[in-house]
Parts: structure tokens; sequence; C-alpha cells
């Protein structure tokens, strides 16, 4: 949920109009509107590059996951771990388009440590791919932007220990 839906739904729970303090929060959510459709533009049109790129620096740090026994060995396991890292990065874009962490967490956090775990996919390796996606896409943004994008990253990564 955005800022502006969060406001209104706790606003009229106490039938009142929106208070100066939530007005400013929105100020600062439509003045930085602009900056966050672009990241989030950047990053959907550099998808491929991103997640092929981040892939192939986690497999160098995490070469075992992609020897046999690993769980991302053979083309089809590393396909299904490269689109687990694309889906991460298409949750890191509704983050900041939303300016909010609930749609990655809720999509993309919420029983997701059990699933990995019950998979016998490495959580810490995952974690680490989503390091490379955050590297890989500061290379493709502004100092700005990269910091703006950079905190979603960061709660994905925090998530995925
Ligand atoms: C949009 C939200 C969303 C997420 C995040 C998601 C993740 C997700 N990853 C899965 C599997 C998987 N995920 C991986 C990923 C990896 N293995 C490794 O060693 C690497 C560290 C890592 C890549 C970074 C692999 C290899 C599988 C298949 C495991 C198996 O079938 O044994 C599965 C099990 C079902 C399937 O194979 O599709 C889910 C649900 N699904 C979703 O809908």
């Amino acid at each position: 949920m955005s800022i502006v839906t969060k406001s209104i739904v706790n606003a009229d729970a106490e039938a009142r109009y929106l208070s100066p303090g939530e007005l400013d929060r929105i100020k600062g959510f439509v003045s930085s509107g602009e900056k966050r459709l672009r990241i989030a533009q950047t990053l959907s049109d550099s998808r491929e590059r991103i997640v092929k790129q981040a892939g192939d620096q986690m497999f160098q740090k995490r070469p075992d996951v992609v020897s046999p026994g690993g769980s991302a060995y053979g083309e089809e396991m590393t396909a299904t771990c490269l689109r687990d890292l694309d889906y991460y990065l298409r949750l890191v874009t509704y983050g900041v388009v939303s300016g909010d962490v609930t749609p990655i967490e809720e999509i993309g956090v919420v029983g997701m440590r059990e699933m990995y775990t019950s998979l016998g996919v490495p959580i810490g390796a995952v974690g680490e791919g989503v390091r490379g996606l955050k590297s890989v896409a500061s290379s493709l943004l502004s100092g700005e932007d990269a910091a703006e994008a950079g905190a979603y990253f960061d709660y994905l990564i925090g998530a995925l220990q």
C-alpha cells in the first residue's frame, strides 16, 4: 500500500481530515515520484543484464551452488535460480514505485525462508545474489537514484540472511 492509501485508511478510520504530518509525508512521496519512476524504468529496461551479471557474480562467490549436489546445479536449476533473482529485482521495482517495502515483504519475504529451507536452497546464497543485483543496478543509476533503490535491496538482503 502506498503512503497515500495508508494515510487515507488511517484518517478515515478516525473520520478526520489528513493531518499536517500526513500531508507532509504525502508531499515527500509525490515530489520524489519522478525519481522513483525513473529508477523503476531503468531497472525494468536493464533487467536481463542486471540478472545475468548478478548471477555470474554470485556463482563466482558461491561455486558450491552450481557444483554437483548444489541447489542450482544443472541448466534447469540454474535457470530457476536466475528466475528467482529476476523475481526479486521485479519486487524491488514495486517497492521503489510505491515508496514502501510492504509489497516486497508480502510477495517475496513472508514464508520464503521456510520454502527455501524445505527445497534445500541455501538462503545466504540467495541474499548474495540480491547483493549482486544491488551492485549491478547501482552501477546503472546516478548516486542519488542508487541510494534510493539501495534501501529496497537492503531490505531484501536483510530478510534473506
Ligand atoms: C515473486 C515471489 C516468488 C519467489 C521469490 C519465488 C521463489 C521460488 N523459488 C523456488 C525454487 C528454486 N529457487 C532456486 C534458487 C536458487 N538456488 C540456489 O542455489 C541459488 C542460491 C538460488 C538462486 C539465487 C532453485 C534452484 C529452485 C528450484 C529448487 C528445486 O526445485 O529443487 C520456488 C519453488 C517452486 C518453483 O520451482 O517455482 C519458489 C516458490 N516464487 C515466487 O513466486
